[in-house]
């Protein structure tokens, strides 16, 4: 069986070659992530380091040594201007603009953070943007950053399960490669990742019900009504606590995944952040053929002000999430 890699698919001439350069060390740096992950209590890399990042969230040593494993590796990619991250409070600027144009990477180096202790599946999400077109001959700041999901060049994450995979858009489709241990090479094994449009599951967190706005719990409440409910089907509900995780199951076996806006914290849009875990993911489920809504509109379309801003997301199956849009007009 003749296999493609990671190196061999980013060599396709459609795929702008720093771009592919840029690609290639992000998922050099999630190999080196992947070791460190499986290395666990047996290595340096479990327990919380005693700080906090700017969002007030105790970090883990391996949110931090994540972090800087991408920092490392993604700035010896020649495209690249600078990066942003869930850890970092501003940006990192790493090559003034040439006139070629640059890009931006934006990532979570550790998503699902509180289950790295129980060893259940997390992951890294990174969405590339490009430079804006008035960057060129000067270093970027926070302000080129403030783009719209839409603007996306790629999008992609890697979950760290019991298989390490990587999956990925440029913009035409998602595909998906799965890191083989002894090489450390990652191999294709879906080429096309599509979201089925029927589905019965849906993910969300139900400690929060009684936070929910009236839609969300609408949308739940008939779920869990089944059978003899209006939606005449019985549903079963997943909740990994690794957005990585709980997106990958929807975008390979179809569902919904939701962490909406909730009462707790009025003012507050929701937990998720939309630059580095919502537009990434958004991109890539509405790439497989799905949709993600903030309770307002598209996601990728969501206006940005800020690096580490928050979103309500919901996203998956399009009938769902049309179901969703129709409660939230309601
Ligand atoms: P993190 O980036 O600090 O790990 O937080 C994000 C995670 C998501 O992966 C997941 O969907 C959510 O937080 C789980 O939150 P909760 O524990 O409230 O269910
Ligand atoms: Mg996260």
């Amino acid at each position: 069986m003749s296999t493609t890699t990671l190196a061999a698919y980013l060599s396709q001439s459609t795929i702008p070659p720093r771009l592919a350069d840029l690609v290639g060390a992000v998922a050099k740096g999630c190999v080196e992530i992947s070791a460190q992950v499986r290395r666990g209590g047996a290595g340096q890399i479990m327990g919380a380091l005693g700080s906090e990042n700017v969002q007030g969230e105790v970090q883990q040593k391996l949110d931090v040594l994540s972090n800087d494993i991408l920092l490392a590796l993604c700035a010896e990619a020649e495209g690249l201007s600078a990066m942003a991250s869930e850890e970092m409070e501003t940006i990192h600027p790493v090559r003034e603009v040439g006139p070629q144009g640059g890009y931006l990477l934006l990532f979570d180096p550790l998503d699902g953070s509180s289950n790295i202790a129980v060893n259940v599946s997390i992951g890294t999400i990174f969405s590339i943007l490009p430079t804006p077109a008035d960057s060129v001959g000067r270093a970027v700041t926070e302000a080129d950053f403030l783009q719209p999901g839409r603007n996306q060049v790629c999008a992609g994450y890697v979950v760290y399960g019991p298989q390490t995979q990587l999956v990925l858009t440029l913009g035409e489709g998602v595909c998906a490669f799965t890191l083989d241990p002894e090489c450390e090479d990652w191999v294709l094994t879906n080429p096309a990742m599509a979201i089925p449009a029927e589905t019965k599951e849906f993910a969300i967190n139900a400690a929060n019900t009684r936070h929910w706005a009236a839609p969300v719990s609408r949308y739940v409440e008939e779920c869990l009504a089944g059978v003899e409910g209006p939606r005449g089907k019985d549903f079963n509900m997943r909740w990994v606590a690794s957005m990585v995780a709980d997106v990958h199951r929807v975008i390979t076996r179809g569902g919904v995944f939701m962490y909406p806006w909730d009462k707790r914290e009025p003012n507050r849009p929701g937990k998720l952040r939309l630059m580095y875990e919502a537009n990434p993911m958004a991109l890539l489920v509405e790439q497989a053929g799905g949709a993600s809504f903030d309770g307002t509109g598209d996601t990728l379309d969501a206006p940005v002000t800020g690096l580490h801003q928050r979103a309500s997301v919901m996203m998956g199956s399009k009938a769902e999430i049309a179901r969703l849009r129709d409660y939230h007009a309601a």
